[in-house]
């Protein structure tokens, strides 16, 4: 057998600005300033991991990045999929989350989720209320948040059964309640009203096929509205703040999590190249996302003067592609784009060292960083993040206005990104899945549950 020097070089080199510390280090002590200088400090030593004389060669691949450890990272999820320790009492309210997001990681981890389809179905009936929406929790209220992650879900393992649990009409009458007479949504009957709602809202409407009229007793027809979509991008609009993010609605901080939920929105609503440009400054939106990413972690922070998160590479990161749609325009129309648009518009490379050099977990798992443990949130959306920087995703017009604007019409392409996954020739097992960048589920998954539920129209 050859020895290790005969098949490795030893050293890596790699970029300054993602290896040292930065050049220009502020002196303002604040606990954030502090969290921050803990943060460049635990995550350097993994950064540079590979270099370690210490470490085996063999973890890291020839970028110098320790592997995607899929088996232990399948594992992890499957555990939080059985019975739970009492310590997990405080997500009582959000069980569907906990299905939504092990689900879709086991999907990017490249497993089948048929099997899980009759559990699933069993777990998340009695969660429907009455009047149309869903719960947390059995018992628990209707909410637009546990809502979405259950038709997501249901979505995800997709069948005759899962589908037909949905009293869509219930569901339309109760998203009809939701809407407000200035564009936006409730989360809740009662509820504050945030872009969450907005998208929640327009994920139900669309995936179950309902009609987009708002239903006689609408109270937002007291403000002329008939339509679920009428108001609804001038509301987003004035969401985007003066720092060019956006925040919950009108007047807060900006924060990703916001901004990802109106990009995506509004790429619901039509074309991204249509859409997005015409309700939001995308100049001082780019700046804004792009002062997100930090050197030398890597990784994405939700907002200003904060500190990176793994979780972000969703909610931050998942902005990214559309905003890139809407700059770039539709696929057809390839020839058009600005010929000085890069590729992608962060540094894929960093997001990357970031996941994987200082997300996962050893135990399997993925973290928000790595003094914190691992959960199936922060393990979701580091793998959506992934596999965002590593496929690029476009639309077509002509396909969306058939589809009624529907975006499982988008198209997703594998390009010569960095890292592990960019070869072409490796197994599809070895490798991240992709997904819808605006329903963040395999797209598959979108047409199957949209056509089901397109011949279903009975009730209307
Ligand atoms: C701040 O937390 C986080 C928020 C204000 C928003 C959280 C919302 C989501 C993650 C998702 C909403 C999306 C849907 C689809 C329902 P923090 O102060 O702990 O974190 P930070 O310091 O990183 O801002
Ligand atoms: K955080
Ligand atoms: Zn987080």
């Amino acid at each position: 057998m050859a020895s290790r020097e005969d098949e490795f070089e030893p050293y890596v080199a790699l970029p300054r600005y993602l290896s040292q510390y930065p050049p220009i280090i502020d002196e303002a002590l604040t606990a954030t300033s502090q969290l921050q200088s803990k943060t460049v400090h635990e995550c350097l030593p993994l950064l540079n991991a590979v270099n370690n004389p210490s470490s085996n060669p063999f973890d890291f691949d020839e970028y110098g990045l320790p592997y995607l450890q899929r088996q232990e990272h399948i594992d992890f999820v499957r555990d939080g999929l059985g019975e739970l320790p009492a310590s997990f009492v405080g997500l009582d309210a959000s069980r569907p989350w906990l299905f939504y997001w092990s689900l879709l990681s086991l999907y990017l981890l490249g497993q089948n989720l048929q099997p899980l389809q009759l559990s699933l179905i069993k777990t998340v009936r009695p969660l429907q209320n009455a009047n149309g929406g869903f719960g947390g929790g059995q018992g628990h209220l209707s909410h637009l948040a546990p809502t979405y992650a259950v038709i997501l879900a249901l979505a995800m393992v997709g069948g005759d059964d899962a589908y037909s649990l949905v009293d869509r009409k219930a569901m339309w009458g109760w998203l009809g309640r939701l809407k407000q007479p200035d564009g936006g949504f409730r989360v809740c009957e009662d509820g504050e009203e945030d872009v969450r709602g907005s998208y929640c809202a327009l994920v139900a409407i669309t995936l179950l096929d309902l009609p987009w009229d708002l239903p006689h007793d609408a109270p937002a027809r007291s403000a002329g509205y008939h339509d679920f979509r009428d108001g609804l991008g001038e509301h987003l609009s004035r969401c985007q703040t003066h720092e060019g993010g956006i925040s919950a609605s009108p007047s807060n901080e900006a924060h990703g999590a916001y901004a990802f939920c109106a990009l995506a929105c509004l790429c619901i609503l039509g074309p991204p190249q249509e859409i997005i440009t015409k309700y939001l400054n995308i100049n001082s939106l780019a700046r804004w996302l792009s002062a997100r990413q930090y050197a030398p972690e890597g990784g994405f922070a939700g907002r200003t003067n904060k500190v990176v998160d793994g979780c972000y590479s969703h909610w931050i990161g998942g902005c990214w592609p559309l905003l890139e749609a809407a700059l770039r325009g539709p696929r057809l129309d390839a020839d058009t784009a600005p010929s000085e648009l890069p590729k992608r518009m962060f540094s894929t490379e960093g997001l990357t060292r970031y996941i994987l050099g200082c997300c996962q977990a050893s135990t399997g798992g993925l973290r928000d960083k790595p003094s914190k443990r691992p959960d199936a949130y922060h393990t979701c959306y580091n793998l959506a993040g992934l596999s965002m920087a590593n496929y690029q995703h476009s639309y077509s017009v002509e396909e969306l206005r058939a589809a009624n604007f529907q975006p499982s019409t988008w198209h997703v392409h594998r390009d010569k990104m960095f890292g592990q996954f960019s070869d072409a020739n490796e197994k599809d097992e070895d490798q991240i899945a992709a997904i819808n960048p605006v329903y963040v589920i395999p797209y598959h998954a979108i047409s199957s549950m949209q056509h089901w539920f397109s011949k279903d129209q009975t009730l209307f």
